[in-house]
């Protein structure tokens, strides 16, 4: 394994050898880029990443441009993980054969969005996961699948209006509950899970590293703010982000799984000081507008019981060691 740099501040960081370059064609504001940057100038290792069909693949490999100064395959939106725990798996059988082929460390990575992980990857991840391939799986999760216009995911929480989940005189949005991908990979018995959010950049950059040096299968729920979807301006990413983090609507924190004890011991990686109330948070985007009117006030109030809930949960978790 290769050194892990420590990582001091954020002038120091901008300095990294930067193997995501700019000129790609995300939106402005878009979340994916910083996160995805975030990640792979945090080690010096080689990478190898596959990419599922998305945002990021679209906008950043644009023939005959490419953004990504690593090993990088582009592959189907439902395989991500089958094409990087397969390229793992060759690249253990190539380097114990000898035979000229680098034994150099290398490090495999793939990044999909929420549709490609929640849904229509998910099989793909699963099974990866249970073969014990080294990789770190990172979701890229905008809460919809925006490369096709912003429809609803498995991600997308109730009352966000998408263009399949449209809200209207009779209907508030998004009916079904986001599903808690973070505990489902727990459950998976990957040995690192965690959740993570752009403007917190030292904790992810730091939970990167922790990933990159844990064997097997890692797992990362990036939450990646949409100034397309979400509808805010996009000189505003890194305040929702912010806020997300500081309603505990995106609580930071860690799981790690011992496969000696069969422990799950939680971590809470931030304890906002004052922490704002989930209104706040949607009041900053236009796929939460019509919450506001008085027929939908249960559904804001639902959201503040449910996230109290899980932020209480994570924290007894915690506490309990278990
Ligand atoms: C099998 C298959 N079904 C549908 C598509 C069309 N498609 C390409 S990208 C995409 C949405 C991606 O959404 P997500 O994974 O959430 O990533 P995002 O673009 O939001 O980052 C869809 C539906 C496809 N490429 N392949």
């Amino acid at each position: 394994m290769g050194e892990i740099k420590q990582i001091k501040n954020l002038k120091e960081f901008s300095t990294s050898v930067e193997r995501f370059q700019g000129g790609h064609r995300l939106c402005p504001g878009c979340s994916h880029s910083i996160i995805v940057r975030e990640i792979v100038n945090a080690t010096e290792d080689d990478l190898c990443i596959s990419t599922a069909t998305g945002c990021l693949e679209v906008c950043s490999t644009i023939y005959p441009f490419t953004s990504w100064d690593v090993s990088w395959i582009h592959i189907g939106f439902e395989n991500a993980a089958a094409a990087i725990s397969g390229t793992e798996a060759m690249h253990k059988a190539l380097a114990r054969k000898k035979k000229g082929y680098s034994d150099k460390p290398m490090k495999f990575i793939a990044f999909a969005g929420d549709g490609g992980t929640y849904d229509i990857g998910f099989q793909s991840l699963s099974g990866a996961v249970e073969r014990g391939h080294d990789f770190m799986y990172v979701c890229l999760d905008n809460e919809g699948y925006m490369n096709t216009g912003g429809q609803r995911s498995s991600s997308t929480p109730v009352g966000g209006a998408t263009t399949t989940s449209p809200a209207g005189r009779v209907s508030y949005g998004e009916k079904m509950q986001k599903k808690d991908m973070t505990a489902i990979m727990a459950a998976h018995r990957c040995q690192y899970v965690a959740q993570v959010a752009p403007s917190s950049w030292k904790d992810l950059v730091k939970k990167a590293q922790k990933a990159y040096q844990t064997p097997g299968a890692t797992y990362i729920n990036a939450m990646s703010p949409c100034p397309t979807e979400w509808k805010f301006d996009p000189s505003m990413s890194m305040e929702v982000s912010k806020v997300m983090v500081d309603s505990c609507v995106c609580p930071l924190y860690e799981i790690e799984y011992d496969p000696q004890t069969h422990n799950y011991k939680y971590t809470v990686n931030y304890e906002p000081k004052n922490k704002l109330p989930v209104k706040e948070y949607m009041a900053l985007q236009g796929r939460f507008k019509h919450l506001f009117k008085p027929e939908f006030s249960h559904v804001i109030d639902q959201w503040q019981r449910d996230i109290d809930a899980q932020w209480d949960y994570i924290r007894r978790r915690q506490d309990a060691g278990v």
